[in-house]
């Protein structure tokens, strides 16, 4: 089975817990801290992979998760880092979350962060200061990112083949390079896409070949479009017909409305024209077919070949090569002008020092419910419960501008006041 989609739960490490922790020495009656940071949770990280064309592993593999960092410990020890989770995937995978590209798997050996394991807490000796010898507060590790990934495979390929079954598309990719996709004579023989380097002139093109298309196939006749995708980001498109094609203008007609009922992208897209199987033709006939696709086809370069002869294959594969070259010229000035895609990620976003205030009344009362992004960052740090870290939660808000708010907005010492889950008073009590 090929797959090319796939959903997978991805999960970053949470980061260790900071410790309190005090020294003890022979000698010292009353020790300072040194209780450790805890360590930074594991990251979950894509290798892209040559030689990889499938998601099918994800469907075997829902979840992925990294490990936790260790928690810090006494005598200033921070928790050991937990281990990053490398995957690998095939190159040209599409990251999304929410819809939202965060990463494009496009080199071999590329490795992007997908999550982002957490911070580790700080441990008690990080929060000594001139007027606090003995804090007994430690920060809580920091969540690691945790989301639903939706994965998507476009192959990346210099060359796409598109054509009806049984052109003889496979059988092309056969002789001109290393690869050895089934072949026969029937219709729909290739139902993954195969993936082939040919040699030409001391550099190399990786050609795509996918099933055939049929009329209808964008609305889902055959096979469907649904290989199109991969060959969406091809830089050249060769369009193969077989030369014994009663009206073969038509055909090419035919696939050229079904390329153009997919994308219109697809239509733009450089393009070569081979008659296939010229083989067993004669010279006069395999000219009238030419002419025939040309009369419909305007500029397109059109080449005569045969698989089985070897007749063309070279001068089809030079003229490949000189197309990629021309449209990865291109694609590059263009590229020059674009941002780069967008990733979202805990690390890269700033985190945003906005808040809000909210006063609710209900049944049980009056209490105060504060939202912001850093806040409540803080807030999922703090041991609850512990009168030191909750005050140095308190200290934040002072110093954010929330506690003035709160007052204005009526809370006393002994309001409630909600951050996230936790729940604690503006003052301690
Ligand atoms: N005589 C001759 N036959 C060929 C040539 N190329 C392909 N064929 C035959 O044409 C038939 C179809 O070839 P394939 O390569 O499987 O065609 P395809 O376009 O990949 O077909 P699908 O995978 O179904 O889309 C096979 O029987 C091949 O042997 C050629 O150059 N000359
Ligand atoms: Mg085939």
């Amino acid at each position: 089975m090929f797959v090319d989609t796939a959903k997978v739960f991805i999960s970053a490490g949470k980061g260790g817990d900071g410790a309190v922790s005090f020294r003890r020495e022979i000698y010292i009656l009353k020790g300072g801290p040194d209780g450790g940071v805890g360590g930074k949770g594991g990251d979950v990280v894509f290798v892209a992979t040559g030689g990889l064309n499938t998601l099918i592993d994800f469907r075997y593999k829902p979840e992925l998760k990294a490990k936790p960092g260790n928690n810090g410990s006494s005598a200033d020890k921070s928790g050991r880092g937990g281990e990053s989770l490398y995957i690998k995937v095939p190159v040209g995978t599409i990251v999304r979350r929410d819809g939202k590209v965060i990463a494009d798997l496009t080199v071999d050996g590329q490795e992007v962060i997908i999550a982002k394991g957490g911070e580790g807490g700080k441990g008690n000796a990080g929060f000594k200061s001139s007027v606090r010898q003995t804090p007994r507060i430690a920060e809580k590790g920091e969540l690691g990112e945790v989301f639903e990934a939706e994965l998507e495979l476009k192959l990346l390929a210099d060359v796409g083949l598109v054509g009806f079954p049984n052109a003889g598309k496979s059988t092309f990719l056969s002789v001109i390079s290393n690869a050895r996709p089934e072949i026969a004579d029937y219709a729909f023989t290739t139902l993954t896409p195969n993936l082939g380097v040919a040699d030409i002139d001391s550099s190399s093109l990786l050609i795509a070949d996918i099933p055939g298309l049929i009329e209808g196939a964008s609305e889902g006749k055959g096979l469907g479009d649904a290989f199109l995708r991969h060959v969406e980001r091809t830089a050249v498109l060769l369009h193969m017909i077989d030369a014994y094609t009663d009206d073969i203008a038509d055909a090419y007609r035919i696939i050229r409305a079904e390329l153009s009922n997919y994308s219109l992208d697809l239509t733009d897209r450089p393009e070569i024209i081979a008659l296939t199987k010229i083989d067993g033709l004669d010279a006069d006939i395999v000219q009238m077919q030419i002419d025939a696709v040309k009369a419909v086809s305007g500029k397109t370069p059109v080449f005569a070949i045969s698989s089985s002869s070897h007749q063309g294959l070279t001068e089809v594969l030079r003229a490949l090569r000189e197309k990629v070259i021309k449209s990865r010229e291109l694609a590059e000035l263009v590229d020059d002008d674009e941002e780069d895609i967008e990733t979202i990620s805990l690390s890269k976003t700033k985190i945003a020092d906005t808040w809000k205030v909210d006063r609710i009344e209900d049944e049980e009362g009056i209490h105060f419910v504060v939202t912001g992004e850093k806040i409540e960052k803080f807030a999922r740090q703090t041991q609850f419960g512990g009168y030191e870290a909750e005050n140095r939660l308190r200290d934040i808000m002072k110093k954010l501008g929330i506690g003035h708010e709160l007052r204005r907005r009526g809370a006393e010492g002994n309001s409630i006041i909600q951050i996230g889950d936790n729940t604690f008073t503006l003052l301690e009590q």
